[in-house]
């Protein structure tokens, strides 16, 4: 089997992904397009494979224009954007980019939470503000030895578990099982979890299944000592919710790569120095995004020359 045909690629993508792509294959830009339906209309049945991002996945309008479609390649871990039950209902396979980014996502959680418990961000900003007087930044929080919960222990959520072993944190973890082979305490609920930690970071996949997860009543067991970290998705937290504890003094601080409604960041959190505001950079390092492009194109060379993926997205 060895589909012959267009490949669709939905969004910008990498430049380096879209060069090998356009040198090897017949490569629709739908992006580009001034009028994408009445391009769908003429070109939508030669369409094989599709190639898009997390943000953007693959519409269910735009899964019943393409009715030769085979595969759904995503360059990013997270694939929520795109109805997998229904894409495999018609056959087709959906793959993802997992791993390779992993350490940096890792990396900037800690990084963030580091931020946000000893105040970095801020401290560069009253520097530069010119307001740096002996004494006059406050003090801050220490990061060793905190209780950390981390919601979602997949790859990522373990990675960064690692990571804080070494700054003598005490983990604790909530998954929708407790997970084989780690010596981490698990947390029956969000709640529980947030009840037992110092820091919440979240890690889990996003989409419907944890829309709202970490919700008002979470972040009241979090309460005004506790920090909230989140590098996964917006939509995992009551973003209103959050908003309103921060004002409030219900919550010590957050740091947030990930926002309900990118790159709309609520007004209420751009003047506050307890919050760490981030631009959904987690992978964002050249080495990381290469090897994302890298395991796309992977994805979608195996697809073409041999109908299956490197990388199938696990079953749901
Ligand atoms: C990227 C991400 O920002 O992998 C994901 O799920 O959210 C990030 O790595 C995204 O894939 C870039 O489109």
């Amino acid at each position: 089997y060895a589909p012959s045909g267009t490949v669709l690629q939905v969004c910008e993508l990498l430049p380096s992904l879209e060069q090998e792509m356009a040198a090897r294959y017949d490569v629709l830009r739908l992006h580009e397009q001034p009028d994408p339906a009445a391009c769908l209309a003429e070109r939508g049945a030669d369409v094989v494979a599709a190639v898009t991002s997390a943000r953007y996945g693959v519409s269910d309008e735009l899964m019943d224009a393409l009715p030769k479609l085979g595969a759904i390649v995503h360059f990013g871990v997270g694939y929520e954007r795109t109805d997998v039950a229904r894409a495999r209902a018609r056959g087709i396979d959906v793959s993802n980019t997992p791993d390779v980014l992993t350490d940096c996502v890792a990396d900037l959680a800690v990084g963030g939470l580091i931020d946000v418990l000893r105040g970095l961000s801020a401290a560069d900003r009253y520097v530069r503000r010119g307001e740096w007087v002996p004494g006059g930044f406050g003090l801050r929080t220490k990061v060793s030895g905190k209780r950390v919960g981390v919601l979602g222990l997949g790859r990522i959520g373990r990675a960064i578990a690692r990571r804080l072993e070494g700054f003598g944190a005490e983990i604790s973890y909530h998954s929708r099982r407790p997970v084989d082979g780690v010596g981490y305490r698990y947390a029956g609920s969000a709640r529980e979890l947030a009840a037992g930690v110092d820091v919440l970071v979240i890690a889990t996949a996003g989409g419907a299944g944890t829309s709202g997860l970490v919700s008002a009543e979470v972040l009241t067991e979090l309460g005004p000592r506790g920090y909230l970290v989140n590098i996964a998705r917006g939509s995992v937290v009551d973003e209103p919710a959050l908003v309103s504890a921060l004002v409030e003094g219900r919550l010590a601080g957050a740091a947030l790569d990930v926002f309900a409604d990118e790159p709309n960041v609520p007004a209420a959190l751009l003047d506050r120095d307890d919050v760490v505001l981030l631009p959904h950079i987690a992978s964002a390092t050249r080495e990381t995004r290469e090897a994302m492009g890298e395991l796309t194109f992977r994805n979608l060379e195996r697809f073409l020359a041999e109908g299956t993926l490197v990388t199938p997205v696990p079953p749901s």
